[in-house]
């Protein structure tokens, strides 16, 4: 209440109050994804994605945040080390932004990285709602210490629009899954399957493929991008024929082993940083692997100077992606014998026709009372084991995470906040509780989180 009362004085004796660093205002706005294909939705300063933000590693900022919707919204810091009261989730007790009212956040962005912003509001049956929606940007936390090694920067994040109820499995990226499946249930379960969502309009950023400026680019030059699956639904994959993706970091965290890939995958709320070496002249397609979601719009052209022909696409190879090959490799984190282990079992319930499937964790619905309690301090490996058929992206809020086992290998230095663990699939992530306050872990699925899919962790 000490910057409040520090305003109201200032008000008192006719100074303007503390003016924010940034302000965010909620509300509607139109989207012209392509010429053809104009979508109302709610966004951020009258945009979709909202601003790009840049803070300053450990330099306090001050946000407001102004909502004219009918709705009380929050906005999410995903990948910040911050306090429950200012992180943005109602489970973690963050006060809402009243409906037609405003809410000042303050508090000091760490680590470096790239970052981003969200609502963090449920959606349940209400595909207008929650992250169905525009809220979301990216969020640049500058360690001051950026070598600036390339020539541009471009931010890119992935989404889709128009969502839509459907009984059918939608995915994509799991038929070509050739991880082990040790959490395979001996008996699979074989109630009819409830709703899913689904999309068929997609952008990067907010343009559809072809409807916007392309990427222009010269060669020999070195392109920084930053990826993110701004997405409520789904994993995504991206290839540029004729080029690698150089690397750098997962989730806005330096990777140990920095490498050159043909494709990237990103499950909704994960950020990848990685730069282009521009080596191939021509106008290229730089979009989803699948034909369906690339002509649906999830891609963009990237065109070198004095090139003039139609925007070229190769079909992409099979998608093959590893977190490991970026960590130390063979390594797992040395050996800590205070390491406490908790297991945590994800389960579906299939509904059956016109309900929506819901989930459990260790065999219970949200909030599983005093099941996760965490001691200051202490260094936790979370086993995630998915007796599901489908790939989850799982995010833990307020703290990072470094992945010690997935796809039945092991690995250390990798450090993120979500992580995506395949259908039937394990993973293990290690980290110290040394962030009091209550914090939510859920599926980044909007609706797999909003039907169970989530826990709060809380600190003794
Ligand atoms: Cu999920």
């Amino acid at each position: 209440m000490g910057a409040l009362s520090v305003g109201v004085a200032r008000m008192l004796s006719g100074q303007e109050p503390d003016k924010a660093d940034v302000t965010l205002r909620i509300a509607p706005v139109t989207v012209e994804l392509a010429p053809d294909r104009v979508i109302s939705t709610i966004g951020y300063n009258d945009a979709s994605p909202g601003p790009v933000l840049r803070m300053r590693e450990g330099v306090p900022v001050t946000v407001d945040v102004v909502n004219d919707t009918d709705v009380p919204e929050q906005v999410h810091w995903h990948g910040l080390l911050i306090p429950p009261e200012v992180d943005g989730a109602d489970e973690e007790g963050t006060p809402p932004v009243p409906p037609h009212g405003r809410r000042r956040y303050q508090f000091t962005p760490q680590p470096a990285g790239t970052r981003w912003y969200h609502t963090h509001t449920m959606a349940m049956t209400d595909l207008h709602r929650g992250s169905y929606t525009g809220q979301f940007g990216f969020l640049i936390v500058e360690s001051g210490k950026d070598p600036g090694a390339y020539d541009q920067e471009v931010f890119l994040a992935l989404r889709d629009w128009e969502p839509f109820f459907t009984s059918q499995l939608v995915d994509t990226d799991e038929q070509n899954q050739k991880w082990p499946q040790p959490e395979r249930p001996a008996m699979l379960d074989t109630r009819p399957n409830g709703l899913e969502v689904g999309a068929t309009i997609y952008s990067i950023n907010d343009k559809a493929l072809g409807a916007g400026e392309p990427i222009r680019v010269k060669a020999g030059q070195r392109v920084l991008m930053h990826l993110l699956n701004a997405s409520a639904i789904e994993n995504r994959g991206i290839a540029l024929p004729g080029h690698t993706f150089h690397v750098l970091a997962l989730d806005g965290n330096p990777v140990p082993a920095p490498k050159a890939v043909d494709q990237l995958f990103l499950g909704p709320g994960e950020r990848v940083d990685a730069y282009v070496e521009m080596s191939q002249p021509g106008v290229w397609i730089m979009g989803a692997p699948e034909d369906d979601i690339r002509n649906g719009g999830l891609g963009v052209v990237v065109e070198y100077a004095n090139q003039r022909r139609q925007p070229q696409w190769v079909a992409a190879g099979k998608p093959s992606w590893d977190y490991t090959i970026f960590g130390k490799p063979g390594a797992q984190p040395a050996a800590d014998p205070s390491l406490q282990t908790i297991d945590m079992i994800f389960e579906k319930i299939p509904r059956g026709q016109g309900k929506f499937n819901s989930f459990t964790v260790n065999g219970k619905a949200y909030p599983h009372d005093q099941e996760f309690v965490l001691k200051q301090g202490t260094r936790y490996r979370l086993v995630f084991r998915n007796r599901t058929d489908d790939a989850h992206p799982l995010h833990l809020h307020r703290h990072l995470f470094e992945l010690t086992e997935i796809y039945g290998k092991a690995t250390a230095g990798i450090i993120k906040d979500t992580v995506v663990v395949p259908f039937y699939g394990r993973a293990a992530v290690d980290f110290v509780a040394n962030q009091p306050g209550l914090t939510l872990f859920h599926c980044h699925i909007q609706h797999h989180m909003d039907f169970g899919f989530k826990a709060l962790f809380r600190y003794a």
